[in-house]
C-alpha cells in the first residue's frame, strides 16, 4: 500500500525512516540533519562504524531516541541534468531501502523526497521515479508494507498525491 502525507519525517511512529544521506553517512543538512538531531549521538556512533555508503545503495541502523525503530540511509544522486544516470540511481535507492526493509520484516516505512533537496532532482520527475519503483517492487514481491511517503512541503505533497490518484504505476 502507498501513500503520502505532509508531516516532519522524525516524528513518525513506523517500524523504519529512510534518510537522504550522503555517501560519508555522517550528517548533513535537510531531512539527514533532522534525523540526527533527533536520534541523539548514538546513531552517529553507527554510522560511523559503516564506512560510508556508495550512491543508490542503502544501509540499515537502529533508530536510537527517533519513535522509528530502524534509519535506512540511502545516498540519492546530485541531479547533473539527467544525462548521468540519475533516475537509475535514484531508483535503485527505492529498490535497495525496500530490500533492506523486506530482510529485516519491516512493515511499516516512510520515505523523505530523496534528491528533491540540496542535490537538485526536479521534484515532478523524482515522485515518478519514488510511486513507479515502490509500486512495482511491491507487486513484485507480494509485499504488504505500507509504504508513506512523508513530503516536508504543501507542493511535494500535491504532487505525489496527483501521481498516485492517477495510478501512474
Ligand atoms: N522531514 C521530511 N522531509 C524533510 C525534512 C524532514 N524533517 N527535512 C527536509 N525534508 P534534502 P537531498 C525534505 O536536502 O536532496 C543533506 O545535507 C526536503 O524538503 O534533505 O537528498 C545530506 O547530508 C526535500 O524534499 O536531501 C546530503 O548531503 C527532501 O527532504 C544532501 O543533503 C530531501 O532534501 C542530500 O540531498
Amino acid at each position: 500500500m502507498l501513500n503520502a502525507i505532509q508531516a516532519d519525517i522524525t516524528t513518525l511512529k513506523v517500524d523504519a525512516i529512510v534518510n537522504a544521506a550522503n555517501s560519508s553517512l555522517l550528517g548533513g543538512g535537510g531531512v539527514d540533519g533532522a534525523i540526527h538531531r533527533a536520534a541523539g549521538s548514538e546513531l552517529l556512533a553507527e554510522c560511523k562504524i559503516l564506512g560510508g555508503c556508495p550512491t543508490g545503495e542503502a544501509k540499515l541502523t537502529k533508530g536510537y531516541k527517533l519513535p522509528a525503530k530502524f534509519v535506512i540511509h540511502t545516498v540519492g544522486p546530485v541531479w547533473l541534468g539527467g544525462n548521468h544516470n540519475e533516475a537509475g540511481l535514484l531508483e535503485n535507492c527505492y529498490t535497495n531501502s525496500l530490500k533492506l526493509a523486506l530482510e529485516h520484516r519491516i512493515k511499516t516505512i516512510a520515505f523523505p523526497s530523496i534528491s528533491t533537496g540540496v542535490y537538485g532532482y526536479p521534484i515532478n520527475e523524482a515522485a515518478h521515479i519514488a510511486i513507479q519503483t515502490c509500486q512495482k517492487k511491491l507487486n513484485e514481491l507480494q509485499s504488504d508494507i505500507e509504504i508513506t511517503f512523508c513530503c516536508f512541503s504543501k507542493h511535494d505533497l500535491e504532487v505525489y498525491q496527483s501521481l498516485l490518484n492517477k495510478g501512474i504505476c
